[in-house]
């Protein structure tokens, strides 16, 4: 029995020294890839930034509640377990713990809590915007519209790219696979932007992690929020509410540009080179909700490879 019990410690030791001996090979790759490929985006707007770093606060308490707890636990069971003799406690009630795990968690829960409301308030404070722009959920497409600021009066559908094929897998698929679209939204850099968020169909949320924008969009509300970019770029999001067929579909992609740029792409914008224009959607949305759904499948179809008209009936 003995020397089982010596062969199986032998065979664990070296078990798990391999297994360390690999793991500081692949550390340097892993972290890298963690980085890249499952951390959330590099935040490029203040808010953003304190939302990132709130997010690895929230994660060192949720992991030093998790060594505290499971360690108490694992040590009680190894401590005190059946072969070195011990008996169960035949205690029924314990006043002083019941009160500690009550009011423990009460204090962490209004902690975060107080620690996290300056953001949140932030994140409503929409005043003061230099550009305001309307963004409408379709199934399953997003509609843009300058309400306010310079490029006031441009409006355009933003649809998802990727070919069919790649997403039945009988084409390969590239870094913006189901995150590219035909017209992104285009911003300023440093300029604050109000973004209002409504929705014509069914309920979809737009999401831009790296802009700390995370909003539902309702038919019948509009809701708003705000981010102001400090870096250029392309910054990608999804539709974040599931919404039927094509919910992995209608990506979103914010294009931060100059300002010199930006003021360029309002000119040609306006000089009227638009090729989806949803000022017909707009028109009639609050009035008949009917033809705006058929107006929608018109534009989808119009826009759609055979294949995918096949898919759609
Ligand atoms: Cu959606």
């Amino acid at each position: 029995m003995l020397a089982v019990k010596r062969n199986i410690t032998k065979w664990f030791t070296v078990f798990s020294g391999g297994i360390l001996v690999a793991w500081s090979f692949t550390l340097p790759v892993l972290a890298n890839d963690l980085n890249t490929r499952y951390n959330l985006r590099e935040p490029v707007t203040a808010l953003a930034k304190d939302l990132y770093f709130m997010h690895y606060v929230l994660l060192a308490i949720c992991l030093i509640i998790f060594v505290g707890v499971f360690g108490v636990m694992f040590y009680s069971m190894y401590a005190h377990r059946k072969s070195k003799g011990h008996q169960p406690a035949d205690f029924s009630d314990n006043h002083t713990v019941e009160l500690l795990w009550t009011l423990i968690p009460f204090l962490v829960v209004v902690g975060i809590g107080i620690y996290a409301t300056p953001a949140v308030m932030a994140q409503k404070d929409t005043s003061n915007a230099d550009l305001t722009i309307k963004v409408t959920g379709y199934q399953w497409k997003w509609g843009y519209e300058y309400l306010k600021g310079e490029g006031e009066g441009i409006n355009f559908l933003s649809t998802l790219t990727t070919p069919y094929e790649q997403r039945i897998n009988i084409a390969p698929k590239t870094n913006d696979y189901l995150l590219e679209v035909d017209n992104p939204l285009v911003v300023p850099v440093n300029q604050k932007v109000r973004v209002v968020i409504t929705a014509n169909d069914v309920i979809h949320a737009w999401s831009v992690p790296a802009l700390g924008v995370k909003q539902d969009s309702i038919p019948g509300f509009v809701r708003d929020s705000w981010f102001k970019a400090e870096k250029t770029g392309t910054y990608v999001g999804q539709c974040s509410e599931l919404c039927g067929k094509d919910h992995a579909f209608m990506p979103i992609a914010v294009e931060v540009v100059t300002a010199e740029e930006y003021s360029e792409w309002v000119g040609s914008k306006l000089r009227g080179d638009s090729s989806a224009e949803i000022s017909s959607l707009s028109n009639n949305e609050s009035t008949d909700n009917k033809s705006t759904q058929i107006d929608v499948a018109g534009i989808e179809a119009a826009t759609l490879s055979t294949s995918q008209q096949e898919e759609v009936k």
